[in-house]
């Protein structure tokens, strides 16, 4: 069994901090509030997936192999263009109910479950002891997100109702639902995938916020208002991936904008009126630095926008967005900001533990959006 090996930029600012700085930051609670349960598959459930699937002949098996192959030898992106194509292989292994309700409580998992150090990525199945420092969960809190997808196997309410059921398995203030719109949907799909959201919500369930995502490139934002103005009605938060490229149109932005969310995904390239209207309203932006490195949407650490909203003590939520290609951790988002430059943004522990503060008070709330 290979480990979920953490690499890239996250793990040079893991390495560079000292014993102390490590406890601190293991110790510190900390809400992931961004990340893709197709693109947060550990590694280790991935190949048990995989082998499943490979088990029997499908027609698909030759270039799934070689996806699964990529994703465990460590993807390079020249561009996030490159990003999308990497999950029809990963579609392939959870399309249906008992694969999905897998995939999902493998993420759980990783995320909820307290682990003794870095080196135990695998909490669930770890026979290690404790280390004398403990255990610690990645994540004090986790708000998953997924775009219900139909297959041959399931319907998008039975998507969403499978990853439910293993996200209840938590306590209520540790794990939450948020449903997924990828930008690529018709609008029947996607006022489908809200109506699945509200109708669960409106059940109990713990749906707790609908999401925008998806290939930057795809779709036409102005037909996705409808879905977020019933959602918001319906008392659903509401996040948006926004202006994660330099190309993204001006009136896109604003479009999104426009729908009045109270979180933004990315936002990297907001212009100063932009970020100034954002700033009036605190919308937490959801910040997930290694991904943005790795995709080369940011060239460089000391260039990201991240540093714009902690300067002007904006709320923000340090996430790892797809820990499965990126590689990364929470806890090696946490050490980007507080290694010394150029591995990290060398905030102090003080600093740190404010910026951890913030995604804690910007989780969405089950009933309602969090009150500020
Ligand atoms: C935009 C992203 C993303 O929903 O199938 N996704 N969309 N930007 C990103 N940043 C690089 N990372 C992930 O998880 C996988 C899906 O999440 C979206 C993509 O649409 C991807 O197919 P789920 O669980």
């Amino acid at each position: 069994h290979a480990e979920h090996t953490i690499a890239g930029p996250a793990a040079a600012a893991l390495a560079s901090l000292t014993p102390a700085q490590l406890h601190f930051l293991r110790a510190l609670p900390k809400a992931e509030l961004h990340a893709h349960l197709n693109g947060s598959i550990p590694l280790p459930a991935l190949q048990d997936l995989a082998n499943q699937y490979l088990q029997t002949e499908q027609e698909d098996s030759d270039a799934v192999r070689a996806s699964i192959a990529q994703l465990q030898a460590g993807v390079t992106l020249n561009e996030i263009h490159e990003f999308f194509g990497l999950f029809p292989a990963i579609y392939a292994l959870t399309s249906t109910p008992t694969a999905l309700a897998q995939a999902a409580r493998a993420v759980l998992a990783h995320f909820l479950l307290p682990r003794t150090s870095l080196l135990d990525p695998d909490p669930a199945s770890s026979t290690k002891p404790s280390s004398p420092d403990g255990k610690f969960p990645e994540a004090a809190y986790l708000e998953l997100r997924t775009t219900p997808r139909e297959t041959s196997a399931m319907s998008r309410m039975k998507y969403v109702e499978t990853v439910l059921d293993e996200v209840e398995r938590y306590p209520a203030d540790r794990a939450a639902l948020i449903v997924s719109l990828d930008r690529r949907m018709s609008a029947d799909v996607a006022a489908e995938c809200v109506r699945c959201a509200v109708q669960l919500k409106e059940a109990g369930r713990r749906v707790v916020g609908i999401d925008l995502c998806g290939d930057v490139k795809a779709g036409d934002m102005t037909t996705f208002e409808a879905h977020f103005r019933e959602a918001k009605a319906a008392g659903l938060g509401v996040t948006l991936h926004i202006a994660e490229t330099e190309d993204t149109p001006v009136a896109e932005i604003h479009t999104l904008l426009s729908f009045n969310p109270d979180r933004l995904g990315h936002a990297t390239f907001l212009d100063t009126p932009m970020r100034e209207l954002v700033r009036s309203r605190k919308t937490c932006i959801e910040i997930c630095l290694s991904s943005n490195l790795l995709c080369k949407t940011v060239p460089v650490l000391a260039d990201h926008h991240v540093r714009w909203y902690l300067r002007e003590d904006h709320p923000v939520a340090i996430c790892t967005d797809d820990i499965l290609p990126f590689r990364n951790s929470l806890l090696g988002e946490y050490a980007l900001l507080m290694a010394a430059p150029p591995l990290g943004l060398g905030l102090t522990e003080a600093e740190v533990e404010r910026v951890a503060r913030m995604a804690m008070e910007c989780r969405f709330r089950l009933g309602s959006r969090m009150e500020s």
